[in-house]
């Protein structure tokens, strides 16, 4: 007799997922795994702005270095973060005293605090010596963009978008700024081909609602999964290969 067993991928195939902007809310994060039960097979792309804002950002970062299917990706706030945090902890030289250089330095600093860098330094400032070298070893280590495939459809990852945006131009040809500064129009449509995800923009500034329902917004082969978690929205998160949404 011929059993013909199934593969554990026939049964359950791997799945592919994004998320963004989850800002130091720690406990949403966990219960959004939970909710997509996510396998050890399955990958996780969190698309930036992991920290600020919320409270427990390095928490989030350190314990998505633990976990090898979630892949992190660099946003404006970590790239702030990568920034600023190794000068805090430098002694005073000449040459970093310098006017200029200090002018420079405070300017970068308070940006970053303005934008909610405080409650990364607040965090990193109560971790051992250790940690925060391994926070800072995990920011140096982020991408800035991947290509993958789910589902029979193409996907760009990116924390904010394609500024800058040419049909012929490689990903790697864009300015870090273009990757996670940029903002897409509301219709802009990229690729004939390729989906873009991105995150950065919350969705209302696309569809209008009241940030606490906030859904991910899609148009076309343009699609924006910040629902603006730390301010009220929810944390949400696409499936790549079923164009599924989960909401927290
Ligand atoms: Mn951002």
């Amino acid at each position: 007799m011929d059993i013909r067993i199934k593969t554990r991928q026939e049964v359950h195939p791997d799945m592919q997922y994004a998320v963004s902007d989850i800002h130091g809310c720690y406990d949403k994060y966990i219960e959004l795994l939970r909710r997509i039960n996510l396998k050890d097979s399955d990958t996780l792309y969190v698309l930036g702005d992991m920290v600020d804002r919320g409270p427990d950002g390095l928490k989030i970062l350190l314990d998505i270095s633990m976990r090898p299917n979630i892949i992190p990706f660099l946003g404006n706030h970590e790239y702030a973060a990568l920034t600023c945090l190794p000068w805090l902890m430098e002694e005073l030289t000449d040459e970093n005293t310098e006017p200029d250089q200090l002018l420079w330095r405070l300017k970068s600093v308070q940006g970053w605090m303005a934008d909610g860098g405080d409650t990364t330094v607040a965090e990193f400032r109560r971790l051992s010596p250790e940690a925060r070298q391994d926070v800072l070893d995990v920011l140096e280590d982020l991408t800035v963009y991947e290509e993958t495939e789910a589902g029979g459809r193409e996907f760009v990852l990116v924390h904010a978008g394609l500024g800058g945006f040419s049909p012929g131009k490689a990903l790697d040809d864009y300015q870090l700024d273009e990757l996670i500064l940029s903002r897409p129009e509301p219709g802009q449509d990229y690729f004939p081909d390729k989906y873009l995800v991105f995150g950065h923009t919350p969705t209302p500034f696309y569809t209008g609602a009241r940030t606490e329902d906030a859904r991910i917004y899609r148009r076309d082969r343009l699609v924006a999964i910040d629902c603006g978690c730390v301010s009220g929205g929810p944390l949400g998160c696409i499936c790549l290969d079923t164009m599924e949404e989960t909401y927290v």
